[in-house]
C-alpha cells in the first residue's frame, strides 16, 4: 500500500499555497448576473472605477460635492476617480489596490494615464467568452448572484423568462419584504397576491405563496436578508411574523438554507448613495433565539462589525445550524481577514466558509479571490505547523481535504442536505 508522504514543516506554506492555487471555489455571494440577465451585469473600467467602495474613497480625497458628482456621466466620475486615486494618489487602500491587481491579471497599463487604451480592450470583450476567462483568473466556478423578486427591472426579466446558468445560481433576496414590509407590500397586490400593511388576514398565506412561485421561478440555493445592527428576534412587529410564519416554514419546505448578514447601518450619510451605509454591532442574541427557535432550518451567518466575530463563533460552537461566512464588506481587508480567520479556525476547525467576494462588477472576482488565497492560504500553513509541532503532521490530501471543505463542500452541503 502506498501512503501520503507526511509534508515537512519547512514544505508546509509552499503545499498549501499550491493546493489553494491550484483549488476551484465557489463563490456564495456576489451581486454578479448571468448573461442572461443582461443589463444587469456589470464589467469593464467604468463600472470597476465607479464601484461604490471606490467612491466613498474618492471624497476624501477629491473637493467635489457628493450633488455634484451625481450629475456626471460614468465615464466623468470613472475620469475622475482614476485621476484621483490612481494619478494624483498612490492606490494603497484595499478597494483601491484590486483595481490594479485586476488591471496587472489581465495584462493592462496600472499606470495608465488615460482611460481610453483601457476602455478600448473592455469594448472589445465578447462576453460570453470573457466571463469564462475571468472566472479562470479567479479560480471560481460559481458566483452565486442575489435575485431579487421584488426588484421591477430584475422581476420583468424573470417573469418573461431566464435561461437558468449553471454557473450563476440564483440566491432570492428578501429584503424588502422583511426590512420594508409597509412600503412593499402594494407591490405583492400588483403581481397577484392578496396581502395587507398590517400582515394580517391572509398576508402569510399569500406571501408563502409568493415565495414558493418565486422559488419554482428562479430556483435559488438560498434565501437571503441583510439586517441592521438593531435586528431584534423576535419582537413584536410584522418581520418577527413573516420569518416564523412565512420565510422559515418556506425554507424548511423547499430545504433552503436562509442566509443572514446582519450589523448594516443603512444610509447614515444619504448624499453617498450606495456608498453612503455603515455599520454596527448587533445583539447576537436575535441570532441566538433564531437558531434555537429553529432548529430544522439551516441559517448561513455573516456578522458585519469586527466586534461580533468572536461571539459568532461561540455561537456556531453551540447551534449546529449555523454556518458562518465570509468577512463581509468593511471587514474584508487582508488585516481583518486574517484575524477573522485565524480565530474561526481556533474555534471551530475547518467547519465554516471562509470567505465570499461580494463581487458587483464581473472583474473584481480576480482581485477578491487572489486576496484570499495569499491570506487565507498563510493562515492555514500557520495551523498546520502548530499541528506538526504539536505531534501530527498533514498529508497533502489532507491539506486538500480541508481546502475543498472550506472553499467548496461546506457550501454544497449546507444546501443540498434536505431537511
Ligand atoms: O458589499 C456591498 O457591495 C454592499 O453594498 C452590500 O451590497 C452588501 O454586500 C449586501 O449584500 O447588502
Ligand atoms: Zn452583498
Amino acid at each position: 500500500m502506498i501512503t501520503e508522504p507526511l509534508i515537512a514543516i519547512n514544505s508546509l506554506d509552499a503545499v498549501v499555497e499550491d493546493v489553494v492555487a491550484t483549488t476551484d471555489f465557489i463563490d456564495i455571494h456576489t451581486h454578479l448576473f448571468s448573461p442572461s440577465l443582461g443589463s444587469l451585469g456589470l464589467w469593464g473600467i467604468d463600472e470597476l472605477l465607479t464601484y461604490h467602495y471606490l467612491e466613498a474613497e474618492l471624497f476624501r480625497f477629491s473637493p467635489i460635492a457628493p450633488e455634484q458628482y451625481w450629475t456626471l456621466t460614468k465615464t466623468q466620475r470613472a475620469d475622475l476617480v482614476w485621476k484621483t486615486l490612481f494619478v494624483d494618489n498612490t492606490p494603497l487602500s484595499e478597494a483601491a489596490r484590486g483595481v490594479v491587481a485586476v488591471l496587472s491579471a489581465l495584462k493592462l497599463d496600472t499606470s495608465a494615464k488615460t482611460l481610453d487604451p483601457l476602455r478600448a480592450y473592455f469594448r472589445s470583450r465578447n462576453i460570453d467568452e470573457y466571463i469564462p476567462h475571468v472566472f479562470r483568473l479567479a479560480g471560481i466556478t460559481h458566483a452565486v448572484m442575489t435575485n431579487d423578486p421584488l426588484d421591477p427591472e430584475e422581476t420583468a426579466l424573470w417573469i418573461r423568462g431566464v435561461e437558468p446558468d449553471p454557473h450563476f445560481p440564483a440566491a432570492m433576496r428578501i429584503d424588502r419584504i422583511l426590512n420594508h414590509w409597509s412600503a412593499h407590500h402594494a407591490v405583492f397586490a400588483v403581481q397577484g397576491y392578496a396581502v395587507d400593511s398590517n400582515g394580517n388576514g391572509t398576508s402569510m398565506k399569500e406571501v408563502r405563496r409568493f415565495l414558493a412561485d418565486w422559488i419554482s421561478r428562479m430556483k435559488p440555493v438560498y434565501m437571503a436578508v441583510s439586517l441592521e445592527d438593531t435586528f431584534l428576534f423576535p419582537v413584536d412587529d410584522v418581520r418577527t411574523r413573516l420569518f416564523r410564519e412565512a420565510v422559515l416554514p418556506t425554507c424548511r419546505e423547499f430545504h433552503l438554507p436562509m442566509s443572514l448578514m446582519i450589523g448594516v447601518r443603512r444610509q447614515i450619510n444619504p448624499a453617498l448613495r450606495l456608498a453612503g451605509d455603515g455599520v454596527g454591532r448587533a445583539d447576537m442574541r436575535a441570532v441566538q433565539n433564531l437558531a434555537l427557535e429553529f432548529p430544522d432550518n439551516r441559517f448561513l451567518i455573516s456578522m458585519l462589525s469586527r466586534e461580533n466575530q468572536h461571539e459568532l463563533c461561540v455561537m456556531a460552537r453551540k447551534f449546529r445550524n449555523l454556518l458562518p461566512f465570509g468577512c463581509w464588506w468593511f471587514l474584508n481587508n487582508t488585516s481583518i481577514v486574517e484575524e477573522m480567520t485565524r480565530e474561526r479556525l481556533e474555534m471551530l476547525g475547518a467547519s465554516f466558509i471562509p470567505q465570499h467576494s461580494d463581487a458587483r462588477i464581473l472583474e473584481q472576482v480576480i482581485y477578491k479571490w487572489r486576496n484570499t488565497r495569499r491570506t487565507v492560504g498563510a493562515i492555514l500553513a500557520q495551523s498546520y505547523k502548530l499541528l506538526a509541532a504539536d505531534g501530527r503532521s498533514v498529508t497533502r490530501d489532507e491539506i486538500q481535504r480541508d481546502v475543498n471543505r472550506l472553499f467548496r463542500t461546506n457550501f454544497e452541503n449546507w444546501i443540498q442536505r434536505a431537511g
